[in-house]
């Protein structure tokens, strides 16, 4: 209710600044990215936010804040931001990405010492690109996936050059949920971690954040579960290789540590094959026919020695959350 409140406030402080900010010279909000108002189907890696001045970044620019809020009334941005002349910038964190509407709260300093401070919001529609396809509804059973993550593994080469972090993550297609854990080595201070999508051509991490990652995984024996969405699981289990997992440091906001996933064991997998999207969704065939003539691959050995499978909590607070939200 608080964080309500001081919503309400924001958004009336931000009408007075955008109302009196034309009669003003000094630094104006000109562009974010994602932009003010829009609906974008994917939360991206970073709020990015341009002014007409340069902004001051004495003491590391630590009088600068963006603040963005989840439809949950969470705060999913990092505590710092990086200022580089007319732009500032704040890596996202969430412990989920879901629909709904974001509001972004800045406050920044001018170079000559004038307070800007203002808010926008934009909106997360997954159905804006992606749609679950029917077939995906059939995919049953246990995936464990591993991941390397190293500093050379980060696309522009920038990543930190002595850091590990290795991820075990299991996914269930049953129930639409993953379990994982990250242990690193050679890295201190992750700010934010996600699964991201990457382009199988050029191996770039887009922008996009596929999956959030809790930090709470991080360097800790208990797993962390929490709810995927049905098609974002199915198609991490059938193509593991064109997803990564990136770690953004303080040091390394762009990313400290990157690695694509494989998958180290199934059980009792029925993964339909990927629809394209000439073929009709409904082949008419009965479900168990359906079922039956997908992969099924039964491994399941290397899985006991990651211990994940004995240990598994019950989801985080926030997987809750979604589930009521459902
Ligand atoms: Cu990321």
């Amino acid at each position: 209710m608080k964080r309500f409140l001081a919503l309400v406030v924001m958004t009336a402080a931000a009408l007075v600044t955008w109302s009196a900010a034309p009669a003003s010279a000094h630094a104006q909000l000109i562009g974010s990215d994602p932009a003010a108002g829009s609906t974008i189907h994917a939360l991206p890696e970073a709020v990015t936010l341009t002014f007409s001045d340069a902004l001051v970044t004495a003491g590391g620019g630590e009088g600068n804040h963006i603040t963005v809020i989840d439809p949950m009334h969470g705060i999913i941005s990092a505590a710092h931001t990086d200022v580089s002349g007319t732009v500032v910038s704040t890596v996202l964190s969430p412990s989920m990405v879901m629909d709904g509407t974001y509001h972004v709260s800045f406050r920044v300093v001018s170079t000559d010492g004038h307070v800007v401070e203002g808010t926008f919001t934009f909106r997360i529609d997954a159905s804006v690109s992606s749609s679950v396809p029917e077939a995906d509804l059939a995919a049953s059973g246990h995936a464990t996936l591993s991941v390397a993550a190293t500093g050379p593994g980060i696309p522009s080469g920038k990543g930190a050059p002595s850091g590990r972090a290795l991820g075990t993550f299991e996914v269930d297609l049953s129930t639409a949920t993953i379990c994982y854990g990250v242990v690193t080595e050679g890295i201190s201070d992750v700010t934010a971690a996600h699964v991201h999508s990457t382009s199988t051509d050029a191996m770039t991490i887009s922008d996009e954040i596929y999956v959030p990652v809790n930090l709470d995984s991080i360097d800790n024996a208990a797993p962390v579960c929490a709810d995927l969405r049905r098609a974002d699981a199915v198609a991490l289990v059938r193509d593991p290789g064109r997803y990564a997992l990136v770690l953004h440091t303080r040091a390394f906001p762009e990313g400290a540590v990157s690695g694509t996933f494989s998958t180290i064991s199934s059980s009792h997998l029925v993964l339909p094959a990927a629809a394209s999207s000439t073929t009709p969704v409904s082949t008419g065939l009965p479900l168990w026919l359906k079922i039956a003539l997908g992969v099924v691959v039964v491994v399941g050995v290397v899985a006991a020695a990651t211990g994940f499978r004995s240990s598994r909590p019950r989801p985080s607070h926030a997987a809750a959350d979604l589930a009521d939200e459902r």
